[in-house]
């Protein structure tokens, strides 16, 4: 066993993170209080070959594994989990397509978009107002007529969709038939497409989030993924790869967050000595530490499965919930650590605690991690022989 990067891999981790410290941290905080897109940084990221890893080669892009991605979005979260969202977030809004459509759609839809100068965007629309966690009760419905779709319904959380020029939109084409009648869809930005209420949030202020409207939007055949009642299924192998995706964010959120709460406790005096002299400080520093390793091997294991062609729910599932889990304690950490200095913004630590909040949500909440890791240690783990077995003899030989 090996836990070493191979070659490429090392290479790209440490682009990433040369490109994190030279792009992304110096400008994070200030961006974030503008509250816009950092549309100039994501150009930049785009520009060192830091986006749409996943693309195949035959549809213009890399064909990189979920292994990269997750360097990539570990190395960018360190930096700003907003920032980090808004340049990982093609890899949400494509992969249901590099899942189910085929090499020709790729080579039509996506490709115009990954290998232009200016940087293009896709949006991920799954969620609605009231089907959230229970994405197979959405409302949107897709008709057909003729050659083409009709689509009529709303979406909201749309990750970049102000900025979208592709909508990868679940709707029903069955709705009788609950799950088993969602249907994917590529739905480039036409007429009918209208942006609606932009999210203000408390943290990840440099990603945007907004209602997307889809009034009597007209798409071509062509533009169904996969088969009509195969959406729901597209939707759930997707966020099995892009939870890893998440979990390599919190991962970066909570090593910065052991970084800055160490920086501090070795240079911040008090009783003649600095604070990371007690056990007080050093004990926690090291659970963060431990929380942080935790959550990138998981990470890494997860996206590493999904790499071998194995299912990783469970794992993808478990590393979303842990990792995110690790960044919000960590970051908790760090601001006690920084006692007031960590409530103000002229320091680094309130903004990891506001953006790691969102990781506990986003992607299916934490709660729902919980309960697809649950049901398959239940379905797989609940059937093992574990050689154990309990005899129930009384005096008078077996007890009926
Ligand atoms: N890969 C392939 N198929 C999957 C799958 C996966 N990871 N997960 C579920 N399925 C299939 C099941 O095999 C089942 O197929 P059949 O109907 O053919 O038997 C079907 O999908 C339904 O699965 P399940 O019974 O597990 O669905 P539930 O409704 O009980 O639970 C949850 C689904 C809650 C896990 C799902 O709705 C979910 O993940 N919700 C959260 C959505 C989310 O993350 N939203 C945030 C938006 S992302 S920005």
């Amino acid at each position: 066993m090996d836990f070493k990067l191979d070659e490429k891999e090392q290479k790209l981790w440490e682009r990433a993170k040369q490109f994190t410290y030279e792009h992304i941290t110096p400008v994070a905080h200030e961006l974030e209080k503008k509250d816009e897109f950092p549309k100039e940084v994501v150009q930049k990221a785009y520009e060192a070959g830091l986006m749409n890893l996943h693309i195949p080669k035959e549809a213009g892009g890399p064909g990189l594994p979920l292994l990269s991605e997750t360097l990539v979005s570990e190395a960018t979260g360190y930096g700003c989990a907003g920032m980090a969202t808004s340049i990982m977030c093609n890899n949400l809004a494509f992969a249901p397509l590099v899942i189910g459509a085929t090499t020709e759609q790729l080579q039509k839809y996506v490709e115009p978009l990954i290998t232009g100068k200016e940087v293009k965007f896709g949006s991920f629309c799954l969620t609605e107002r009231d089907a959230g966690s229970d994405p197979a009760g959405m409302l949107t419905r897709a008709e057909k007529d003729g050659d083409e779709y009709i689509i009529n319904g709303m979406k909201c959380w749309s990750t970049n969709g102000p900025v979208a020029s592709l909508f990868t939109v679940f709707a029903s084409t069955q709705p009788e038939l609950k799950h088993k009648g969602l249907s994917c869809f590529m739905v480039p930005k036409t007429k009918g497409v209208k942006i609606g209420h932009i999210e203000k949030k408390v943290g990840q202020r440099n990603s945007v989030q907004s209602e997307v409207f889809f009034d009597d939007v007209r798409v071509s055949k062509d533009c169904l993924v996969g088969k009509e009642g195969e959406g729901f299924k597209i939707a759930m192998m997707t966020l099995d790869k892009t939870r890893a995706g998440i979990a390599a964010i919190a991962t970066g959120v909570a090593q910065r967050a052991v970084d800055e709460a160490a920086k501090f406790a070795a240079s911040r005096k008090q009783f003649n000595t600095e604070i990371g002299n007690f056990q007080g400080i050093s004990f926690m520093l090291a659970d963060m530490g431990a929380r942080a390793l935790g959550a990138r091997w998981m990470t890494r294991y997860a996206a590493w499965l999904a790499d071998q062609g194995q299912r990783n729910s469970k794992q993808s599932a478990m590393a979303k919930a842990f990792a995110s889990d690790a960044a919000m304690q960590n970051a908790t950490d760090a601001v006690q650590i920084y006692g007031g200095y960590g409530y103000i913004e002229e320091y680094p630590v309130e903004k990891l605690l506001r953006d790691a909040k969102l990781l506990q949500i986003y992607e299916g909440t934490n709660e729902i991690q919980r309960l697809v890791a649950g049901k398959t240690i239940i379905r797989e783990d609940g059937e093992k022989d574990t050689g154990f077995v309990i005899k129930y003899e009384g005096k008078d030989g077996p007890l009926t």
